[in-house]
């Protein structure tokens, strides 16, 4: 059970995204594919897509499943822009619902916004399995970074999104809304119960102090070392740590229209009257 992996990497938003390959069926799974959003423009285009559809194609590969990690705050989902070139299904995390019903709230949204998830073709519980070609895939909810946070382990190699990066990178953030670092310690403790030579990829790598990007780790290098949580590091000690960290980042520069477009499935709100469609900006008031 030792998928292929093909990883693809977003400069701009440091985002890694996943072609997983069953070597015997020729099936794939695409994680994460990434659209190049313009926020100066609002224009968006398929240049990092194009560039997975073409790995798939030119491999011979047929896609199966196109695998969100979480509704993602810093970067547009290409997941459907792919299914209409690949076919596939969107799967996402069930815990999509609280992320919509939160975004509705802070957004405004317009009354007749699903909350349900029905703008993906699969929602995903912990535990659950699905086929990737002769691949079992199990879904490992891990919460903490956001309320609809999933692994999806297959094979020997286990995709964890935003809750493990790198061991130099620590650990996703926790301030966004349903976003929580104790039950983030609580998912990277489930993380770390994997075999400690499970393949480990990430979503993200900034490449901290200067280094060059990586995607790939073990469970054993992360329990030994990750800079957040290692083995022996207490839930109060992790606590501390990632709300310090917190209160000094800044929100995403994508973050408004990421999230707009993402629990929409991945597509941009209804067109107005005009028949052009328009991402919103809550507007917070003016510091004095
Ligand atoms: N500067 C980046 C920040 C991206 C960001 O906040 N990434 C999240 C994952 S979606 C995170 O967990 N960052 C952790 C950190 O920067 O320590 C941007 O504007 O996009
Ligand atoms: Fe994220």
């Amino acid at each position: 059970m030792r998928p292929d992996i093909r990883p693809f990497r977003h400069e701009s938003t440091g985002t890694w995204s996943y072609v997983v390959a069953d070597p015997e069926t020729r099936k794939c799974a695409i994680v994460d594919p990434v659209l190049d959003f313009d926020p100066k423009s609002g224009s968006a285009s398929t240049a990092s897509a194009e560039a997975i559809a073409t790995f798939v194609r030119d491999s011979g590969l047929s896609c199966q499943w196109i695998l969100e990690t979480h509704a993602h705050a810093d970067h547009l989902s290409a997941a459907p822009w792919l299914q209409a070139a690949l076919g596939g299904k969107i799967a996402i995390g069930e815990g999509i619902r609280a992320v919509q019903r939160a975004f509705r709230e802070i957004l405004n949204l317009e009354p007749a916004f699903p909350v349900d998830g029905r703008q993906f073709d699969r929602l995903l519980a912990d535990g659950e399995e699905f086929a990737i070609g002769s691949l079992t895939a199990r879904v490992i909810a891990t919460p903490g970074h956001t309320s609809d946070s999933l692994s999806y382990l297959v094979g020997d190699a286990v995709f964890v999104g935003d809750s493990i990066f790198m061991p130099d990178g620590g650990t996703a953030r926790c301030d966004f809304p349903g976003g929580d670092a104790g039950v983030l310690y609580a998912s990277i403790r489930r993380l770390y119960e994997l075999p400690g030579e499970t393949r480990v990829f990430v979503c993200h790598d900034y490449g901290p102090g200067g280094r060059e990007v990586r995607c790939e780790t073990t469970i054993a290098d992360q329990r030994a070392g990750n800079i957040h949580v290692r083995d022996g590091t207490s839930e109060a000690e992790f606590t501390a740590l990632r709300r310090r960290r917190d209160a000094t980042l800044e929100m995403p520069v994508l973050i408004y229209p990421a999230v707009q477009f993402n629990i929409r499935g991945g597509r941009p709100p209804p067109a107005e009257a005009n028949g052009r469609s328009y991402l919103k900006l809550p507007f917070t008031g003016a510091d004095s």
